[in-house]
């Protein structure tokens, strides 16, 4: 107070208006911007390269088929480390990342991933060859036998989480699990593919093995196994076609 009184009065006004000012902005940050920074690393480009980027992209996507019969060949776990993380840039609700992705490259593991996975298949191919699922299936020429899973050098099983826990043992709700997983997914596939190897998302009929197997707690629910690695030399896919743009789109 005394300090402020030996100014004169028109710098008191300018001290008393700026220490406002700087509170004020100070309410401001605390209440609104508090954590947030400038938006970092966004690159505009011009509409000419706007429209060649996005045609490039589709060009490379469109190439991406799922392979099931896979060389040994082995990877770079490297490769497999930055397609995660780039998985674990995918948005999620309330930003919670419900997700936990193993990477098994361990060929034991691997086998008996292999044995689990074929025993609840051959329970699904016997109940459901000749119900429309099964039918539904034909073309794709899958059946119970799976030895990709042991051949492919590395089978990403992805982990949805309904909730986590704080080290207190308390529950931590998360929100839009499947939609934020399903994106991680997305990505994760795109990502393999744009590091020149090939995937397949695999579903095991009966999941539920790989918790124990993996060591995951009982609450995360398996969500795909993302089977990452070279084609084999002999590969084929079958002939499928994508559905076009106006059976897919409505443009107002
Ligand atoms: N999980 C089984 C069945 C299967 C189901 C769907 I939907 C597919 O697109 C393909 C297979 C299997 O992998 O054989």
């Amino acid at each position: 107070m005394i300090s402020v009184l030996t100014l004169g009065s028109e710098n008191f006004i300018l001290y008393n208006y700026s220490l406002n000012a700087i509170r004020e902005e100070m309410d401001i940050l605390s209440e609104q911007d508090k954590g947030f920074h400038p938006l970092r690393n966004y690159r505009e480009y011009t509409q000419e390269d706007m429209i060649q980027r996005a045609s490039l992209f589709f060009e490379s996507l469109k190439g991406r088929r799922s392979v099931r019969s896979f060389s040994d060949r082995t990877i770079p776990m490297e490769v497999i480390e930055n397609c995660i993380k780039t998985a674990s840039t995918a948005p999620s609700g309330a930003n919670r990342q419900p997700w936990h992705f193993v990477a098994v490259f361990d060929g034991e593991v691997k086998k008996k991933i292999r044995e689990a996975a074929e025993e609840g298949e051959r329970e699904f191919y016997r109940k459901q060859a000749e119900q429309a699922w099964g039918k539904a299936l034909k073309h794709l020429g899958t059946n119970a036998s799976k030895p990709f899973l042991e051949t492919a050098p590395c089978l990403i099983a992805i982990f949805a989480q309904p909730y986590s826990l704080s080290p207190e043992g308390e529950k931590i709700p998360h929100y839009y699990v499947t939609q934020s997983v399903g994106i991680a997914a997305g990505m994760l596939i795109t990502a393999v593919h744009n590091a020149g190897l090939v995937s397949l998302t695999y579903t095991p009929s009966d999941p539920r093995f790989l918790n124990e197997l993996l060591g995951r707690p009982s609450y995360e629910q398996p969500f795909m196994i993302l089977v990452t690695g070279y084609p084999d030399e002999e590969a084929r896919v079958p002939v499928i076609s994508k559905k076009s743009l106006e059976e897919i789109s409505t443009f107002i």
